[in-house]
């Protein structure tokens, strides 16, 4: 099947309104030079309104990186995904290790933050991702295939569904895996998609942790990578259009 890749840029909690000029800067590079990729950028939930104004009706799409499970009801602080769609967002990461770590989060609630992106019409990125020391003890795999069991919800499809596989290690550490692991891996997903869901061989993997542009050509070039979710390289307009050059 064709696929077309995409490429998101996870901004985390970095972003001021000053810092909306890369998403202008981006607009401009790639109205000049279209990538031959879908582009989507994830700022903290602060910069999603402003965001999409700016963004309306051009070549880059804009995300939340995170939401709460259900639409509504009395939880402080909390963003539903329908809040999000409501602003113009069409994406959500959902169940990113530095979620899981610092908020306690589960598989099982993942999989709950997908289905409610999902009712929402919100497109789930779901990331999936091993620490150093399952794979130094050879259980990448098995990790990864119990957090695709639990954290993708059975109605998944092609086009309400991205999983992003992100190995902890690599995360923001400017180590990425052997682009032979990365295919073992990918295949792993592949293979666990396509057995689950009719339409498993067209679902978007994402390769996420240490992705620029030096590397970018590399991890493309692996079978079954179809973009990347990329963190400290999304955030300058110059950097992240660097990476869509690889595309
Ligand atoms: C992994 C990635 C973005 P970075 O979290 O999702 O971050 O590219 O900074 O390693």
């Amino acid at each position: 099947p064709i696929i077309t890749p995409l490429v998101a840029g996870n901004w985390k909690m970095h972003g001021l309104l000053k810092d909306l000029e890369e998403a202008r800067h981006l607009q401009a590079l790639l109205t000049e030079n279209p990538a031959q990729a879908e582009v989507l950028l994830c700022p903290p939930a602060t910069l999603i309104h402003p965001m999409t104004a700016i963004l309306r009706g051009g070549l880059v799409s804009v995300g939340a990186q995170d939401c709460h499970s259900l639409e509504k009801g009395a939880h402080t602080g909390d963003i539903s995904a329908k809040m999000l769609a409501d602003l113009g967002a069409r994406y959500v990461i959902v169940g990113h290790s530095e979620r899981r770590e610092d908020h306690n989060e589960t598989s099982e609630q993942v999989r709950e933050k997908a289905l409610a992106a999902h009712n929402a019409t919100l497109c789930a990125i779901i990331c999936v991702g091993e620490t150093l020391s399952q794979r130094d003890a050879g259980w990448a795999e098995k990790i990864v295939l119990d957090q695709l069991a639990h954290s993708v919800p059975d109605g998944a499809t092609a086009s309400n569904t991205v999983i992003a596989y992100e190995p902890i290690w690599a995360i923001g550490t400017g180590r990425i895996p052997k682009p032979e692991d990365v295919a073992v891996m990918h295949q792993t997903i592949r293979d666990h998609l396509a057995d689950r869901f009719a339409l498993g061989d067209q679902m978007r993997i994402l390769y996420g942790g240490s992705v620029k542009a030096s590397n970018a050509h590399i991890l493309m070039a692996v079978p079954n990578v179809n973009g990347a979710l990329v963190g400290g390289s999304s955030l300058k307009a110059l950097d992240f259009n660097g990476i869509l050059d690889a595309y």
